[in-house]
């Protein structure tokens, strides 16, 4: 049985829990007199993707009790699976599983969110008053929606039968299927923040999903579909962003660059967006449908200590061996981490060996040997039937896996996408068993020796 620990301080700190930001609670929950001490070999904030791969990993290597996962969730969340969700193609039931489900037995798990850390002092507080003293630390706590920032939107997404919806939050992921079947006429807004997000292909696989939606419910020519982004370029990698142009101009998607979404209103149907580069320009577009990703940041409580965070509020460790800069006994996984990837679930797997072996090799006191390459995935999906698997490394060179050109539409790849990845991540990631496809791709290039054209 998974030890599951709770204390008398969650009461007590559940009790003082006064201010929204938390900060009653905190001054006395962190008083010596309520805390309640715990002592790991291993401890993981944030029991997500990445944190679980390797909470089998160092279970199964270390033994039973000697890693402690922390994470506040009762459910774990397939998050690539919302994509689907939002388009109708799953249920949002799917895509989680209890915690204690996908957490080995063999590690501990403290129920509770990591308010304070102590690097100088190898200590982690949560929010329920314990303090974890640990040897080595892994964290692993993902990134925090902040729907709050932009003035209106959470309101917006309040309305019931409204028609802003976000695929990004269990909360919100329902209403795109909503919205999509309302619509009628008018325009259909889509939006990418000026911040790091996870899935940085997923804002616009919503666009492609609700344009073959209003074909199949023949609305499309009613319906003027527009995609406002950040960022200067469809897609970071040139391979893949030539296809994707050509299937915006295909089947008439209006993409604006350098546009950011400030201000919902709500009532009169209103999004307001900036040019980021003539910030006087301001656009008042009015919308039948609006698709919100939100801004996205490591979480406050991990952002507010600067000896483990980068200016931006990311863990700052190597990029290559995934250890913190300055405290050689903390790692970091995934989303939360400094390293210039694109934050993927698939760059999680990809770095899950390396921070595996790089985590035991440091308890050992040896020398760190394995290096991360910077590997994502998007499996930018592209209607009801197809989807383009991009695949590449820090460089951003493509580094695919298949023995075909990976920059087309494939049913394969949908495929891939809706039924085998699901399956793959339940039962061999968060078993610790998934290493991303590194070794596929080897296997296939043995295989087809000459491999393939990638152009
Ligand atoms: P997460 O999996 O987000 O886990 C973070 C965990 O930390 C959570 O359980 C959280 O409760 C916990 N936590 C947070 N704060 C604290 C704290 N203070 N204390 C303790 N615990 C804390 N990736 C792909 O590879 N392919 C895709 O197709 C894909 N599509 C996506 C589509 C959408 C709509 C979204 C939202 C994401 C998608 N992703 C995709 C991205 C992928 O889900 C993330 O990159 C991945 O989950 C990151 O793993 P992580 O472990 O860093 O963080
Ligand atoms: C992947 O490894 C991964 O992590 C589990 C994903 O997240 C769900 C993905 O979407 C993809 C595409 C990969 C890469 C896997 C293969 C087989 C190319």
């Amino acid at each position: 049985m998974l030890q599951i620990i709770s204390t008398k301080c969650i009461t007590v700190a559940g009790r003082y829990n006064l201010s929204k930001s938390g900060s009653t609670f905190r001054t006395l929950a962190t008083s010596q007199m309520l805390r309640e001490k715990h002592n790991c070999k291993v401890l993981i904030v944030g029991g997500g993707s990445g944190g679980c791969a390797l909470a089998a990993k160092l279970s199964s290597k270390l033994g039973k009790g000697k890693v402690t996962v922390v994470d506040p969730s009762s459910k774990h969340y397939y998050q690539p699976m919302f994509t689907l969700v939002g388009g109708g193609m799953k249920d949002l039931e799917d895509s989680s599983r209890p915690m204690e489900k996908v957490l080995p037995s063999r590690v501990k798990w403290i129920q509770s969110a990591a308010v304070e850390f102590d690097p100088n002092n190898n200590i982690v507080t949560t929010e329920n008053g314990i303090d974890i003293k640990y040897d080595m630390l892994l964290l692993a706590t993902g990134l925090q929606l902040n729907y709050d920032k932009i003035p209106g939107l959470e309101y917006a997404l309040s309305i019931i039968f409204g028609k802003v919806c976000s695929n990004y939050s269990p909360l919100y992921v329902s209403r795109t299927l909503e919205v999509m079947q309302n619509i009628k006429v008018g325009n259909a807004i889509f939006t990418f923040p000026a911040s790091p997000v996870k899935c940085p292909g997923a804002p616009q696989k919503a666009v492609y999903i609700a344009e073959h939606f209003f074909r199949k419910h023949k609305k499309r020519q009613n319906i003027s579909i527009s995609y406002n982004t950040a960022l200067p370029v469809l897609f970071g990698v040139k391979h893949y962003a030539d296809a994707l142009w050509k299937v915006c101009e295909k089947r008439n998607i209006n993409v604006n660059l350098r546009r950011n979404l400030i201000e919902v209103r709500a009532d009169e149907d209103i999004a307001v967006f900036q040019d980021i580069d003539n910030p006087e320009n301001i656009y008042e577009e009015e919308y039948a449908m609006l698709h919100v990703t939100p801004p996205m940041s490591a979480p406050t409580a991990l952002t507010q200590c600067k000896d483990l965070t980068n200016d931006a509020g990311f863990v700052e460790v190597d990029k290559s061996t995934l250890q913190h800069l300055k405290y050689k006994n903390v790692f970091a996984i995934g989303d939360c981490a400094s390293t210039p990837n694109s934050k993927t679930a698939a760059s999680a797997a990809a770095q899950s060996p390396v921070v595996y072996q790089n985590m035991i090799a440091a308890l050992k006191g040896k020398e760190l040997k394995s290096v991360y390459d910077g590997y994502a995935s998007c499996p930018l999906v592209t209607g009801y039937h197809s989807c383009i698997l991009a695949e590449f490394d820090y460089n951003l060179s493509p580094l695919e896996t298949f023995p075909f050109a990976q920059n087309k539409e494939r049913y394969t790849m949908f495929f891939l996408k809706k039924r085998l990845m699901p399956k793959l991540y339940w039962t061999l990631m968060m078993n610790g068993y998934w290493n991303g496809p590194e070794s596929m791709r080897n296997a296939f290039k043995s295989i087809f020796k000459t491999h393939k054209k990638t152009v």
